[in-house]
Formats: C-alpha cells, structure tokens, sequence
C-alpha cells in the first residue's frame, strides 16, 4: 500500500519507518524544510531513540521511505502533527494563574495537513488522525476541511489512530503497545486497523472516533491527576514533617495502591496539555483535572519557595539548574518545568544557569555552570546527575545549597560534602 504521512515527528517519523520496513511504500512529509533536508543527509532530527537510525538507514536506501514537504497521491494518508495550545500570554505568573477554560486546543496544523492533501484524497482512501486533539475533532475538523476544499468525503473511510508511546523508547512501544483505533464507520475501523497490523504486535482494539479521540485523553489525564495527588502529598508531607518519599514507597507496597512521584511540575506537550482538551469539552464537569492542573502548573512556584526558604536572609544572586528536559533521559523542554522556574528566578533579577546534557543549547561544561554557583536546583531526574560526586561539586560552587526537586540525591553524601539540601516532599 503506498501510504503519505503528514508531519516527520517523534511519532510521525518513526511511524513511516515502521510502515516502509513493513512492506508498504511510504511518503513522509513535513513543511519543516530543515527536518527533510537532514533527513536527506543521512541526519535524524529524533536522537536517543533505540533502533530508530539503524531502521531509517533501511528503508531510505531499499527506498520503501521517502521524505519531502510535499504530499502525493496515495492509498492511506497519516495525520500526524502537533496539537498544542494557544498561550495568550508568555508571561510565566499569568501562565500559572491563567483559568483552565482559557487555555484551547491549536488545531491549526491538523487543519493545514488535512488542507494539504485534499488534492490529493481519491474515493475509497483512507485518511487517518494520529494527532491527540480534542473528541469529535477527527469528524468535525479533518472531514470538514475536506469537504471545505472540495472533497467529496463520503467515499472516504477516515478513522482516528492515538498513539500511547514514551519518548525515549519509541520504536518498541510502537510495535508492542496495545493500540486503539476509531472509525467515523466500522470499515474505516477495521481499514485503519488493517494497516496497522502490518507493524503493531499489540492487541488493536477497534471503537468508534469520538470514543478514541476520548481514550486518549483520558490516559494522559489520569496521569496528570495523579502526579497532581503525589504532589499535593508532597505539600503535605513538608507539611507534617513526614518523607514523602519514604511515605509513598510504603503506601505503593499496598497491592492496588500505585502513588506516582512528585516533582517540580509536569512538562512535555502531552500531559500538560491534554487535560485542557477534556475542560474544553465540558468545563462544568471537570472540576478535578482543571484543580489537578491547577496543582501541577503551581509546581514550579513551590520549587522556588523552597529555595528562598534555604537561602535565609541572605538571598542568592547566582542559581545553576540541572535539567531543561521535562523528564529524565530524554532531549526535550517542551512545557518544562525547569524553564518556567528559570523564568520566575530571572523574573526576580537572580542569574540563572540552565545546564543538560540531552539539549545541545545547554550541554555546556558542567564544571563552568556549577562554577560560582550559589545554589543548585535538580529540576531533571537524568541519571548522570544522580551519580554526582558532592565533594567535586563542593569545590565548584560559591555556596552550598541544594533544591532536590526529584528526590533522587543522597542526603546523607551532600550533607557530608557540606551541603545544606532541601528535597521536595521532605
Ligand atoms: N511526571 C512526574 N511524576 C511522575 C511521572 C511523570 O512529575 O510520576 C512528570 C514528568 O517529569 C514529565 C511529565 O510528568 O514532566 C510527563 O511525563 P510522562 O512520563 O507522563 O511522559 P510523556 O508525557 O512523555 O508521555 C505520556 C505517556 N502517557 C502515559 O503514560 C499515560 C505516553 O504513553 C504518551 O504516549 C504520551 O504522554 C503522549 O504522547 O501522549
């Protein structure tokens, strides 16, 4: 089958490889000319990830995968783009505050791609949605600007396709993971199921649209509103003097108790995104994702009390962070919380050094970030920063003090090295 897919990102790209090295011919295509002008290099714009150069290498030269940034003619056509959400205001304190009904879903480049193929959409194709969007979207949104460009869309067999997979394991949860599809009709259902035999050795389960649409969401939401449960019994547990840490190991030995960790907010653009879907869809009835929202986005302003608490009364000018990335072991800082915090430090007139070894911009020598530093935030749980040896860190900085927002460090070592540490949940 000769498939065309729409966006050359974390889940498009390695879709495409996916599908070319599972027999079909595939058209990969992306409006960004620099992600397909790389790509025709021989570069991957997607690093970290197992597997996934040795397979582009594959089906780039046996020829199963071309890419450009242009669609053609095909059998099925992927959606595959960004769902953001509209920020009216960069300003970091109006983000926090801002009410959760304000924040609506960018369908902007799901409504540009559908556009896109519209010349090229024959009867009896099928179009597929990947992107996480709000429910009805696959409906309303992509099947409406079809039929706005022109498209007689009832020979169509059009069907939404969410994906479940985690950054930095990409390729095995794509083929393993259990799969939900939707279809506007039960052949579009078993159509898109169809194709995606041809790599996904999970279960698919086939539903309706709106039902797939929705059970994305409520994935992520779920998750949301349980990191926001860990991180209220973190608030608490500082509270009361009790280790969360300690408190949630105990409580997660209960067989149907599974407490999630806490942490300096929730980053990426889909957890911290997805929820607003839902709200969008009925904010009457959301009263615990938009307070469990409310609870992640504060995170970061928590981060900082505790370092104001550590500093005393004698407030730091210089901060090093380590970690951009919104989670550990991965090159991302999409919605990260680690940047938000460096905003509401600078927005205070204190220096911020952001360094992490995942994100070329702040892969900077460690020793010259830490260097002068007066206190330390360990914003990303990254394994390197785990094994850092506080003698050596000691000698870098000008003051010792550290924001374990993770609660991966050794107590007992820092203090050793002189350190004085707070750790979130303690
Ligand atoms: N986080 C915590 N505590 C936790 C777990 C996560 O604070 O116990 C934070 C992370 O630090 C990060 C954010 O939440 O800032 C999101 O992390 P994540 O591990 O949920 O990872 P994502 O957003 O990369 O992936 C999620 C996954 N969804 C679920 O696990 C339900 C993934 O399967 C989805 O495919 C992905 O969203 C997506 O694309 O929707």
């Amino acid at each position: 089958m000769k498939v065309c897919i729409m966006g050359m990102g974390y889940i498009g790209f390695p879709t495409a490889c996916l599908l070319a090295n599972a027999g079909h011919h595939v058209v990969g295509v992306d409006v960004n000319t620099a992600i397909i002008n790389s790509l025709h290099e021989g570069q991957l714009h997607i690093v970290n990830e197992e597997g996934l150069a040795a397979l582009a290498q594959k089906v780039f030269s046996d020829g199963s995968l071309t890419v450009c940034d242009q669609p053609s003619r095909a059998d099925a056509f992927i959606i595959a783009v960004p769902t953001p959400f509209k920020h009216s205001n960069d300003n970091i304190r109006e983000r926090i505050f801002r009410p959760e009904a304000s924040y609506q879903a960018d369908l902007g480049y799901v409504i540009s791609a559908t556009r896109a193929i519209a010349p090229f959409v024959q009867p009896g194709n099928l179009v597929i949605l990947e992107s996480t969007v709000p429910p009805g979207t696959t409906e309303e949104v992509v099947v409406g600007t079809l039929r706005e460009e022109g498209v007689d869309t009832s020979q169509l067999l059009v069907a939404h396709a969410p994906e479940r997979v985690l950054p930095g394991n990409l390729l095995a949860e794509l083929v393993q993971n259990d799969r939900v599809i939707g279809g506007l009709t039960p052949a579009a259902g078993e159509a898109a199921a169809a194709l995606y035999r041809s790599f996904v050795r999970g279960c698919i389960s086939i539903t309706d649209a709106k039902t797939a649409e929705l059970v994305k969401l409520m994935e992520n939401t779920y998750r949301d509103v349980n990191i926001a449960l860990a991180n209220e019994f973190a608030l608490v547990c500082e509270h009361l003097k009790v280790n969360a840490w300690e408190a949630m190991s105990l409580a997660n030995r209960h067989p149907r108790v599974q407490f999630l960790r806490p942490g300096p907010g929730v980053g990426g653009h889909c957890i911290a995104v997805d929820p607003y879907f839902v709200v969008e869809a009925a904010p009457t009835l959301t009263d615990l994702i938009q307070t469990a929202r409310r609870i992640n986005r504060r995170m970061p302003l928590h981060v900082v009390k505790l370092l104001h608490e550590l500093e005393g009364n004698q407030p730091v000018q210089r901060v090093a962070i380590l970690g951009a990335s919104y989670k550990a072991d991965v090159g991302d800082d999409r919605e990260s919380p680690s940047l938000e915090i460096a905003q509401l430090l600078e927005s205070e007139g204190i220096e911020v050094k952001v360094h992490d070894p995942f994100i070329a911009r702040y892969n900077l020598p460690l020793e010259d970030m830490l260097r002068g530093a007066e206190a330390l935030l360990l914003l990303t749980d990254h394994a390197v920063y785990a094994s850092l040896d506080p003698n050596w860190v000691r000698e870098l900085v000008s003051r010792p003090l550290l924001v374990d927002a993770r609660g991966v460090v050794s107590l007992d070592n820092w203090c050793a090295a002189g350190f004085q540490v707070k750790i979130l949940g303690c």
